[in-house]
């Protein structure tokens, strides 16, 4: 039998600040794997098309005021609202290519003071990505890229405050899942330099995993 048959898709997740070309590097990605007729899906996080995505668009946009907590939740439950689509392709072999996820969760809301633990503590359970590449990037040249500044939490400030929360995210991950989960990338560099870097990280992982798809912080 050809045991290939019994892989799973990969779950790849982009990590990052904004404006560190992550979501340039997924599309990217997902074109490659397209062309190169692999199955892949890129899911974004915030899905800002959902019920709960629209209520997280308009705080982004200051268009709307929320308790620090709530919003954290918010932005939990918007996963959740996707785990089982993610679970599902995976299972169909499909690679998922995620933009953000739950890191994000903890790091940009630990950066505004809530208790780390609290913000661990609602994605728990969630798929667990097989890879998480951080994209690392000095903040002076973020803020120049075009854009910067357009939604909350683009100010310097914030963003400094959450990449020391992201330093500790990365440390949390590789005590409980082990080293080889998540791993930083140099985003600095042209967008093919910095997609060759990806490419080679990322190896074979498109080709499929074995083994059942985990959970996240158990
Ligand atoms: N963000 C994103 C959070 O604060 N919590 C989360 O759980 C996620 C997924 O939303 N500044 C923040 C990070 C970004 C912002 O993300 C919007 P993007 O990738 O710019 O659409
Ligand atoms: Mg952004």
């Amino acid at each position: 039998s050809d045991p290939s048959s019994s892989r799973r898709g990969a779950f790849i997740v982009f990590e990052g600040l904004d404006r560190c070309g992550k979501s340039t590097q997924v599309a990217r990605l997902v074109d490659r794997l397209e062309r190169e007729s692999q199955k892949a899906r890129l899911q974004k996080f915030p899905d800002r098309t959902t019920a709960i995505g629209k209520m997280i668009d308009a705080y982004l946009q200051s268009k709307a005021e929320m308790d620090d907590h709530a919003i954290h939740l918010l932005f939990s439950a918007n996963r959740w609202e996707c785990a089982a689509a993610i679970k599902r392709d995976l299972d169909r072999g499909i690679t998922v290519i995620a933009d953000r996820y739950a890191f994000s969760g903890i790091a940009f809301s630990a950066a505004k003071g809530l208790p780390f633990d609290f913000c661990l503590q609602p994605d728990r359970a969630l798929p667990l990505p097989d890879l998480t590449l951080y994209m690392s990037l000095p903040q002076e040249e973020a803020t120049q890229r075009s854009q910067f500044g357009e939604e909350r939490y683009e100010t310097v400030t914030m963003q400094q405050a959450t990449r020391k929360q992201f330093r500790l995210v990365a440390e949390e991950v590789k005590k409980i899942h082990g080293g080889k989960k998540w791993m930083e990338v140099d985003a600095r560099g042209t967008i093919e330099e910095v997609e060759e870097r990806l490419k080679g990280l990322i190896g074979d992982l498109t080709d499929g995993v074995n083994g059942r798809v985990g959970e996240l912080w158990v």
